[in-house]
This record gives structure tokens, sequence and C-alpha cells, in this order.
């Protein structure tokens, strides 16, 4: 496991952040020259994306989902097996959790305020309660959130109730959605069962959120899933092998779906 920032005493306080509000923030936590590599390589990325598909527009207009290759600079162990991170993560999805998302939302200028959604339905849906925490979402930008560039909003706590009753409270205007302005190195731990939106992107720069997704070990999510050359397996820490072991394994990197299989994204 990765250097540790946070004693056990603070990862303890950011587990309890996130089950009361459905979030915890982890300021300055990644090195801003890292996530400048990341940035480079993510811009023709996003191009390609935007050639390729970008006619489908599912996340609204000017609003792309992109998975990333599990290649450098994306493919790196000081990123997924951060140890603060994972400390906060098995606390919440168990010893035996999995990592099976490496992606970006990203809105460009001309995107809009979304549907108020979740990234995922309630386990048991025909009982109208919510569960312990089981599918989580690891989110740092590239650039800063800023008021004007599409910060992501959400409804604190929201987490723990049933979609129509966040939506009843916040109508009530017992809750509120609140902006997430998180800058460069700041990193967002955040339950995906949150009310929540993308909000329009009013400049020209692109605001890329990466999400590395983690989740209970028998959540199956056929819509997400990582593409691990067989190289790097090898080379691959023992907790990294464990972590990814329900991903494909495959010869290159260049081996990839024709398209994201990720479209279907809001409950
Ligand atoms: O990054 C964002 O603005 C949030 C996008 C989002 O919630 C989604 O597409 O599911």
């Amino acid at each position: 496991m990765g250097v540790r920032r946070y004693n056990d005493q603070q990862v303890e306080s950011h587990v309890q952040d996130f089950y009361r509000d459905s979030f915890c923030i982890l300021e300055n936590h990644f090195p801003l020259t890292k996530l400048d590599a990341w940035s480079r390589a993510f811009q023709p990325l996003l191009e390609a994306h935007i050639a390729n598909e970008g006619r489908l527009q599912n996340r609204g207009s000017s609003r792309y989902y992109v998975t990333l290759p599990f290649a450098e600079p994306f493919a790196d162990p000081d990123f997924y097996e951060d140890g603060d991170i994972l400390a906060i993560v098995e606390k919440l999805a168990g010893a035996d959790f999995t990592m099976g998302q490496l992606a970006t939302d990203t809105p460009l200028s001309g995107s809009d305020y979304q549907e108020l959604h979740r990234d995922a339905p309630p386990l048991f849906p025909e009982w109208g309660k919510e569960t312990p925490p089981f599918q989580l979402a690891v989110n740092f930008p590239l650039v800063d959130v800023t008021p004007e560039n599409g910060p992501f909003e959400v409804v604190r706590g929201s987490h723990m109730v049933s979609k129509a009753e966040a939506l009843r409270a916040l109508e009530a205007g017992e809750t509120k959605l609140e902006p997430i302005h998180l800058k460069r190195g700041d990193v967002m731990i955040r339950d995906v069962r949150h009310l929540h939106r993308g909000t329009p992107n009013r400049t020209d720069v692109p605001r890329p959120m990466v999400v590395i997704g983690y989740s209970r070990k028998w959540l199956f999510r056929p819509e997400v899933s990582i593409r691990v050359p067989r190289s790097a397996m090898e080379s691959l820490s023992p907790r990294a092998k464990k972590m990814l072991r329900f991903n494909p394994v495959v010869e290159s990197v260049e081996e990839k779906a024709e398209a994201e299989v990720y479209q279907s994204f809001a409950y």
C-alpha cells in the first residue's frame, strides 16, 4: 500500500464525513506534476472520442464520458493504490473491494445542466430503503473547478434515502444542491447514490474529472471495466492484482471496445 498522509483517526474522520454527507474530500492530495502529465495524455483521447462517437451525446450536450487506457500515465499505483484513499475505501467497501472503472467525465463549452440523478440504483428497490455503501467513485479534476467551468453539484446526505424522498426534500427546501469546487490535487470519495448533476461549462477550457470506481466484491457492473494488458498484469503489486481481479486481461492496450459501453448512467 502507498505511503499514508493520514493517521487512523484522520482516516476514520473522513469515513464519518462520508457516512454523513455521502462524500469526503482529501485536499492537496495528488502531485500537480503528475496531473499535468495526465492532462497532456488525456487531450488527444478526448479529441478522438469526440471525433468517433461524440454524436451520441449520451451525457447531455457537449459532455463526454471517456474510459482511460490502463497505460502510462494513467496506470499509476500512486493514484489507484494511494494509501489514504484505499484505507478509506476499505472501511467503506470492505477488505475485498474491487476496482473496475478508470475513466473521465468532461463538460465542454456548450454543456448544460444534467437532470438530477444517481449513478446506481438501490440494491433492493422494492424495499424503498438504502443500504450501507457498495459503489464508490474516487474523483479528481485535471483543472481547478470554478463556478464557471461546470462544478459537480450534489445534495449532501441524499445517499441514504430513496430518489423520490431526496427530490421531495430538495423541492421542499429542506436540503440544497451544493457545487463542489475541487482544486487540482484534491480528491473526492463519494457514494454514487447521492442526488447530483453536472452543470454547464461556460469557459472554452474542458473540465475533465477523473473517476476511479471501487466496488464491493460481489457487485457486477457490466457497463464498466478496465482492460488490463497482460504485460502490465505481471508487474502489478499483489494488492493491485487482487483489486483488478475481475477485469478482462488483454494482449495489448490498443485492444479496446469500439465505443463506450457505459451509455446508460442515470438512475
Ligand atoms: O462530472 C460531472 O460534472 C458529473 C457528471 C455526471 O454526474 C454524470 O455524467 O453522471
